[in-house]
């Protein structure tokens, strides 16, 4: 993989706090919300928290890029302090070096100018005086946070890489007989052998009714001849997530009402990627007239029908795009009107119970200032591509 160097350094990152990126988004910060003090805690880890490695809070990681469990955050209008524990013999022991205020060249590595230990955050918050009102700060951060800037979407692309190669490659191994999480295991070799940290979310490979469940992650079941395989799958890396779905037939070819279905939800895709645009509202009921959501179901309501001759509109059973950054349902208000430079999912689904049968595809759009670009659009979509590619 080849990569520039400042993405080099923020890719697996660890001592990138210092990148000028994180201080200009403290900065707008600080001018979006002027009269407040801010105050954010980062995650905390202690030594018997196995299960998993750190993962900083997402808010935090935004504004600072700090890596280390415990850190606090405070800005006001003239000043902006890192809190970090003190060094702990032990911990340190256990978890490996650990920064703290004093180290010589702690500034440099921080990227910031005030770095103090965590017991001094009560005092400094008294000399801070005002209180922020603690809304106005999460919506500040929240809209700073929809919008990404271009190094956050060089970001973003190698997640999808990632993503892509992963997909990929389960194409070429899915058959009869094995299992899902086989399915999971292969995915996420590929892009944890890239240096992504996760996925950003538990793998959903669901096979023939358990397609039907949005939030399947058991990965249990043995897939048969006949089925599709939905897989609902993205990584995180340095931070960032990718959230990619395709639906494909176990058996490397759809049957004829398979690929009907299909293409009716491929068809619905198409028709919001068209309509992504900056004004657009993404939207989550009838009750706007203008929303992706609404072109999403209109198509699917007036294009093929069930086994009752009913319209399809009613299997569409969930919102069709959210926002992904930092994490794959990122901080947004959903409400507001598409902007340039917002990633976006577009993913439209059918899911008919009596045929046993869920289909989703989701890919990933960047708002450009008069549409959008897919990012994802190396990973086919097309029924017959995905068949070419898993011809065997
Ligand atoms: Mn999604």
């Amino acid at each position: 993989m080849v990569c520039a160097a400042l993405l080099c350094a923020l890719f697996r990152a660890s001592g990138v706090a210092a990148d000028p990126e994180y201080r200009a988004r403290r900065d707008a910060l600080r001018k979006a919300v002027p009269e407040g003090v801010i105050v954010l805690s980062g995650a905390m880890q202690g030594i018997e928290d196995l299960r998993s490695p750190f993962f900083q809070e997402p808010n935090f990681y935004y504004l600072t890029g700090w890596l280390e469990p415990g850190a606090r955050l405070l800005i006001d209008h003239h000043r902006e302090i890192l809190f970090l524990p003190p060094h702990d013999a032990q911990r340190e022991r256990a978890m490996g070096p650990l920064a703290a205020a004093g180290d010589p060249g702690i500034n440099e590595k921080t990227g910031f100018d005030t770095v103090l230990l965590i017991g001094r955050f009560d005092e400094e918050l008294h000399a801070a005086g005002a209180r922020a009102k603690a809304q106005t700060v999460q919506n500040a951060l929240t809209r700073l946070r929809m919008t990404k800037s271009p190094a956050e979407i060089e970001l973003i692309g190698h997640s999808i890489d990632a993503t892509i190669a992963a997909h990929v490659a389960a194409w070429k191994s899915a058959r009869a007989g094995m299992y899902e999480y086989q399915i999971a295991a292969l995915m996420m070799a590929v892009y944890l052998d890239r240096g992504c940290e996760r996925s950003a979310y538990a793998p959903i490979i669901g096979s023939g009714p358990n397609g039907l469940f949005l939030h399947y992650n058991r990965g249990s079941r043995r897939m048969e001849h006949g089925e599709l395989l939905l897989m609902d799958v993205g990584a995180e890396c340095a931070g960032y997530a990718a959230d990619v779905t395709r639906t494909i037939p176990v058996d490397g070819r759809f049957t004829p009402r398979q690929r009907e279905l299909y293409d009716i939800v491929l068809g619905a895709q198409k028709s919001v990627i068209a309509a992504v645009k900056p004004g657009m509202a993404i939207g989550r009921t009838h009750s706007q007239p203008s929303s992706l959501y609404q072109v999403a179901y209109d198509y699917l309501d007036t294009h093929g029908r069930d086994l009752h001759g009913e319209p399809l509109g009613q299997y569409f059973i969930h919102g069709v795009s959210h926002h992904i950054g930092l994490e794959v349902h990122d901080a947004s208000d959903i409400d507001a009107p598409l902007a340039e430079g917002m990633v976006i999912s577009v993913e439209p689904g059918l899911y008919i119970p009596e045929e046993q049968m869920g289909i989703r595809i989701e890919d990933m759009v960047l708002v450009t200032h008069n549409g959008c670009r897919v990012l994802t659009a190396a990973l086919p979509r097309e029924a017959a591509d995905i068949e070419r590619i898993m011809a065997r």
